[in-house]
């Protein structure tokens, strides 16, 4: 069965995504995720100009293979444009061989480890009460855990917060130019430990609690807000300081016991193989889209459970429903799955484009038994939703200082 036709597909239903249909001879295909947000058209650029060449005529049951050819056969490895458009293809060649095998991806993998796959929503608010309201709400329809994100009283916005927007696509599709926002530290320290004060006391031990900090602190800075956070017993907090230095987590390592994840912005195994083998983080967080697909993903997975690091992919608005299908499977098989980021099934534009059998129930998703991802991709659909530029924010310090978003 050989690679007939590789299309690139970008639309904007709610916000850019970057999709790759991988047709075959035998007229199967299969659906890859390519959105580096902020930067679609480098990655649809990189597939059609550098990656498709070479692919037409190539056997679609070699995965491992193209892999290989694809992540060596470029020279300047790694990156995140790179990693993103090898990504793509390696999900689709996935879905193409559960299609031929008549069998969902997380068959191929090893099969099921887990009836279900645990979930953590998103709560956030402009105040501590309107988060922890939208907290109570995800409780009620079943959430077993919730990442608290608010506002910080006198920053203009937050990351995590929705301002005066009504969904996060509504926050992100539409940004031609990068918004800068402003970030003090000294104020974030002044609201945050009331912020998990205030949800034990109104939610009491059981629910479990997160929080991103988003590569906003230094190393001792997050090592302070460790011991803070310490007595609210979070599942994880995420992104506790810059992910480029992976020393930074030994000394946050040495002064709290909080348990740590980061990974979402990591494209190869390379990025977080320090910290998995010296034990600094809990959790990995790699996106099949982020870091070079399924294939790379249970190479990351397998060397995680070695060193007790459980997966909790990430699974923000800019990861298309295809990058949810494809950790979908990973969460059913992997047994040191952790927990996923759920952001929803998407607006109801994104559900026109991209159609799945995904079943939420009591904080958890069911993936059918639909062959490969079990997904499909709208193309009329999609051309009702043209590209439109968006950027992430910059941020900057309050003296006009450039830091981390
Ligand atoms: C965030 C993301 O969901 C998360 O954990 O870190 O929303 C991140 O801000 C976006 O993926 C950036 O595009
Ligand atoms: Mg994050």
């Amino acid at each position: 069965m050989k690679i007939k036709q590789i299309k690139v597909f970008i639309c904007s239903p709610g916000r850019n995504f970057v999709t790759v249909k991988v047709i075959t001879d035998s007229g199967l295909y299969g659906l890859g995720d390519a959105t580096v947000n902020g930067r679609e058209m480098a990655v649809v650029t990189y597939l059609e100009e550098h990656l498709v060449p070479c692919l037409i005529g190539r056997s679609a049951h070699d995965i491992e293979d193209i892999w290989q050819y694809l992540y060596k056969g470029v020279y300047w490895r790694k990156g995140a444009i790179n990693m993103a458009a090898i990504a793509a293809i390696d999900m689709a060649l996935w879905d193409i061989k559960g299609k031929v095998a008549g069998l969902p991806v997380y068959q191929l993998l090893g099969g099921r480890s887990r009836r279900g796959v645990t979930l953590y929503a998103h709560a956030n608010g402009e105040t501590i009460e309107t988060t922890l309201d939208m907290a109570e709400e995800h409780i009620k329809q079943g959430f077993k855990a919730i990442r608290l994100q608010s506002a910080v009283p006198g920053l203009n916005v937050t990351y995590g917060v929705l301002g005066d927007k009504k969904d996060y696509y509504e926050l992100q599709g539409n940004r031609p130019l990068p918004p800068e926002e402003d970030w003090s530290t000294h104020k974030y320290f002044n609201m945050v430990e009331d912020l998990f004060r205030q949800a034990r006391e109104r939610f009491g031990n059981d629910v479990q609690l997160l929080h991103d900090v988003h590569s906003r602190l230094t190393p001792i800075e997050s090592a302070r807000l460790g011991k803070l956070l310490e007595k609210y017993n979070l599942l994880f907090l995420e992104d506790a300081s810059m992910a480029e230095n992976q020393d930074n987590y030994k000394v946050i390592r040495q002064h709290t016991t909080i348990p740590l994840a980061i990974g979402e912005t990591y494209n190869t195994i390379w990025d977080c193989k320090d910290l998995i083998q010296n034990q600094l983080i809990d959790y990995i967080r790699v996106a099949a889209t982020h870091a070079g697909g399924i294939t790379a993903l249970r190479r990351i997975t397998d060397f995680a459970s070695v060193y007790n690091v459980k997966t909790a992919p990430h699974g923000a608005p800019d990861l298309s429903p295809i990058c949810f299908a494809a950790h979908m499977h990973l969460n059913t098989w992997a047994p040191n799955f952790g927990i996923q980021e759920f952001v929803g099934l998407g607006n109801e534009q994104i559900r026109q484009v991209f159609q799945q059998d995904i079943q939420i129930k009591d904080g958890m998703a069911h993936l059918s038994d639909a062959p490969g991802l079990g997904i499909e991709f709208d193309e009329s659909a999609a051309k009702e939703y043209p590209y439109r530029r968006s950027y992430l924010p910059v941020s900057r310090l309050e003296d006009g200082t450039v830091w981390n978003w």
